[in-house]
């Protein structure tokens, strides 16, 4: 018998959900395992050199990590039922739901496990007996408070603060809502079937806010929203297809608007800070994972969080895309942008070339 994917990570992890949820959308078969504290150091650690899910094993034996990068190369070995739309809109909205599920929302999913203190609570006894499901409850809490005070850790990393709290649960409010009238209206983001951007969604919306006891009647509030998050967990039976003629509907509009806002001034601040570090160090040694502090504001409320560099590793594959569109395509593109506020962000060049190697973001 061939070997399978084998795909490391736990059902608390939002990016392990997405390439979970994905892997079973695509119909391929794999091995879901949830990882022990001895095969997380043992099998994903020594394999990646750090500790990180989901963590992807191919049949060939070679390591895939970083959610995008497990899809990208999934998709290429098993292009049946694509997750990447053809028409550009759609592509670009695409990456663009990818790049805001991925790096933005964890501001609101690390909000509620993190600042609501069931849902703390429940993080720690999950990451405890997820790791060493082997021990005695009472035993495996402890542990799991240590595993989870690095995760907590990130908050003012993020940007969440006291400051900036109230702002977070008002747009996780709305966005909520956003998505359940859209959903009212189409199965997926784009159509009858998921793109990689429901991938990415799915991820913080179900591990997190409605996985954790305390935030899930936040999503089952919403009919139509919740109907999705069900879908998106057994999506091996969904038939569909993308709307026709290239259409993003209007019920993303406002989601889109915000995403421009909001993420897409760091985006370009970091871009500019990236820039600026290489005009000091042409060749760094090792490319910084972060570089100092940058101010974003959530729902006109300003405040600082740390400038990663990662984000603009991911945000690449949207701006080449645009970048490597025709005339025609970009003038159809940005229309939309004009609508929903992106057409200035998308013309932003980014000069240099970040790439992964060994699972850590270089410069080419
Ligand atoms: N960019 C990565 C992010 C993966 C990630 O941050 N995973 C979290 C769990 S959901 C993790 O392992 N964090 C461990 C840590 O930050 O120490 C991806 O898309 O796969």
């Amino acid at each position: 018998m061939p070997k399978k994917y084998r795909h490391y990570g736990w059902e608390c992890s939002p990016y392990s959900t997405k390439t979970r949820s994905y892997f079973r959308y695509k119909q391929i078969p794999f091995d879901d395992i949830h990882p022990t504290a001895i095969e997380i150091k043992f099998i994903m650690e020594k394999r990646v050199g750090f500790t990180i899910m989901p963590v992807v094993i191919a049949p060939q034996g070679h390591t895939l990590q970083d959610s995008s990068e497990i899809i990208d190369a999934v998709e290429s070995a098993h292009p049946a039922r694509p997750v990447f739309p053809v028409p550009p809109k759609q592509r670009l909205i695409s990456y663009l739901f990818e790049l805001y599920g991925d790096e933005w929302l964890p501001i609101i999913s690390m909000t509620t496990r993190w600042t609501i203190p069931a849902n703390k609570a429940f993080a720690f006894e999950e990451f405890g007996h997820c790791a060493f499901p082997f021990l005695p409850r009472a035993l495996t809490t402890p542990l799991g408070k240590k595993i989870g005070a690095k995760l907590n850790s990130y908050l003012p990393v993020l940007g969440i603060t006291e400051k900036t709290k109230p702002q977070i649960h008002l747009w996780l409010a709305e966005l909520l809502t956003q998505l359940d009238t859209h959903f009212s209206e189409h199965p997926f983001l784009l159509g009858s079937q998921p793109c990689l951007g429901d991938f990415a969604f799915h991820g913080p919306l179900y591990s997190h806010v409605w996985r954790d006891p305390a935030s899930r009647h936040l999503i089952e509030a919403h009919p139509h929203l919740n109907a999705w998050r069900e879908r998106m967990m057994h999506p091996a039976n969904v038939m569909g297809s993308f709307l026709d003629n290239d259409e993003i509907p209007p019920t993303l509009w406002p989601i889109l608007q915000r995403m421009f806002k909001e993420q897409h001034p760091v985006l370009i601040k970091s871009v500019q800070q990236i820039q600026n570090y290489l005009d000091e160090n042409p060749n760094p040694k090792r490319f910084p994972r972060s570089l100092g502090k940058v101010r974003f504001q959530i729902g006109g409320v300003e405040e600082e969080r740390t400038l990663t560099t990662f984000p603009i590793w991911k945000m690449q594959r949207a701006f080449n895309f645009y970048q490597s569109l025709d005339v025609k395509e970009k003038e159809n593109v940005d229309t939309l942008l004009s609508e929903v506020g992106g057409q200035e962000y998308m013309q932003t060049e980014i000069t240099f070339k970040l790439v992964r190697n060994n699972f850590k973001v270089q410069v080419a």
